[in-house]
């Protein structure tokens, strides 16, 4: 049996078949996971729903992170569904565009906010509705990015959110350590996903990793997929409040 077979987990911020969640979950299926998704809105919807059937996935409905009754149906459905959670894994950012190129200084505060509750605190609030569920104890995951620990160009909002994310990483793993729930995020390289193609100068990124990373190239949803496996798996039972680079070795570099 594969190393989550048994394991139910609810996979959020599926837009296409490019999104890092798509890569996880496909890893996660491939390890003998049961899984649910969610989709944000209806036009992601008929993307989710044909990707989920692919993967004999649950699809447990909308969830808008800005409407905190969208995340607690979404977790009423699991509940009903499988009354039980063992893993949750949480690939949801937003910034405005307009604010992911230029200078950071320029940041609007309605930007600020918003990214800082979309991209960072939407995991504690989903961590609140887990907890609940998560009877036996679990495994929580969030992806972070480089840009959370040094300057990088155009990441501005989405660097502070994502330092923001990383301690909530940290504080979250002391709180919920006690029940056995452990919390860690992944530092994913530059992937070409929806999300990416906002950020400024995206396509020099990817080729400044490929040139200057130990190992000469950029990583794959699947890498990240692989690797979130081992922290939703039991394999990681003793590993929490980690950041964990899957970026090819960039970060020894920059
Ligand atoms: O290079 C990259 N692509 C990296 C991404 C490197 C390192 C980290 N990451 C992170 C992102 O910051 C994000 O946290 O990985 C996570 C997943 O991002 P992704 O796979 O790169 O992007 P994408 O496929 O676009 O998925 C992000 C999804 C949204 O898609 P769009 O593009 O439609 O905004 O986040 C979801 C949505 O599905 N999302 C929301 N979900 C619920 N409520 C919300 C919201 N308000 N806003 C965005």
């Amino acid at each position: 049996p594969g190393i989550l077979a048994g394991k139910r987990g609810l996979i959020m911020g599926v837009a296409n078949n490019r999104s890092i969640a798509w890569g996880i979950a496909q890893a996660a299926r491939s390890h003998g996971a049961e899984l649910a998704f969610t989709y944000q809105g209806d036009a992601l919807k008929k993307r989710v729903e044909p990707l989920a059937k692919e993967l004999d996935a649950a699809v447990v409905g909308h969830c808008d992170v800005t409407d905190p009754a969208t995340i607690d149906a979404v977790f009423a459905e699991v509940e009903k569904l499988w009354g039980s959670l063992d893993f949750v894994v949480h690939c949801i950012a937003f910034s405005d565009k307009d604010e992911l190129t230029g200078r950071y200084v320029e940041t609007s505060e309605g930007n600020f906010t918003k990214s800082l509750l979309i991209s960072c605190y939407s995991f504690t609030a989903i961590a609140q509705r887990a907890e609940k569920l998560m009877t036996k104890g679990g495994s929580l995951l969030t992806l972070t990015y480089y840009g959370a620990e040094k300057w990088m160009p155009h990441y501005n909002v989405m660097g502070v959110a994502k330092a923001a994310l990383e301690a909530s990483v940290r504080y979250l793993a002391a709180d919920l350590g006690p029940q056995n729930i452990r919390v860690n995020a992944i530092s994913a390289g530059p992937i070409k996903t929806l999300a990416a193609s906002g950020i400024g100068d995206f396509r020099y990124i990817l080729k400044w990793n490929e040139y200057n990373s130990p190992l000469r190239r950029t990583v794959t949803t699947e890498e990240v997929g692989e690797t979130a496996a081992y922290f939703l798996s039991d394999m990681s039972r003793g590993v929490t409040g980690e950041i964990l680079h899957v970026d090819a070795g960039y970060h020894v570099v920059g």
